[in-house]
């Protein structure tokens, strides 16, 4: 017996998909933000706002805290989310591994420590930090050649708190939840 391409098209799975709105009309942002490497940096912080604000966000929903360096950014942020005022955290530094002996230690416990504060507190904590080989690679990332992290991370936190929503019960889907095991 013959298949045609029709009837197994027919029988292709087609499951519900959950994604989040490219909306930040209504929710509160904190931009975590390391001093190191500034000049760059401050591109970042310049290009999250900009994703912000592009979709959507007032200037009295978005909040900037800065650090000394990428290695506060996870206790800060734990501080930040733990305040019960934002809906989701974006954290944002330039480590480049020319400039320093411990690179490895700066950035891997500086990533590790912003997706922990994600899991601790059920907010999302967006990674917005660039690790870099060199300064040119480090110049690239901020939006010359490869995107802007700092854009990039801020379109994230917009999506996932949207999804978020979503999954918690929020407008878009009434009242009911969608994952009613977690509570
Ligand atoms: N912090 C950075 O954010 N980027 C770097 O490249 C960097 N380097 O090269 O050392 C850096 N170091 C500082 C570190 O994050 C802490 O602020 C410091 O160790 C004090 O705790």
């Amino acid at each position: 017996m013959s298949v045609d391409a029709a009837d197994l098209k027919e029988k292709i799975l087609q499951p519900k998909v959950h994604q989040g709105l490219l909306t930040a009309d209504g929710f509160r942002f904190a931009i975590v933000a390391s001093r190191w490497n500034d000049f760059l940096t401050s591109k970042l912080v310049e290009g999250a706002i900009d994703a912000l604000e592009r979709l959507g966000a007032d200037e009295k929903s978005v909040e900037v805290f800065k650090v000394p360096g990428s290695f506060e950014l996870p206790l800060t942020a734990l501080k930040v989310a733990r305040s019960g005022r934002f809906d989701a955290v974006i954290c944002i530094g330039t480590i480049i591994r020319g400039e320093t002996p411990h690179f490895d230690f700066v950035a891997g416990e500086s990533a590790k420590g912003v997706a922990q504060v994600g899991t601790q507190t059920g907010v999302p904590v967006l990674l917005g930090i660039i690790t870099a080989d060199n300064l040119e690679q480090a110049i690239n990332r901020t939006g010359v050649k490869a995107g802007n992290k700092g854009f990039e991370a801020a379109v994230s936190a917009v999506e996932i708190v949207n999804l978020y929503k979503t999954m918690d019960g929020g407008e878009s889907i009434g009242k009911e939840k969608v994952f009613p095991h977690v509570v």
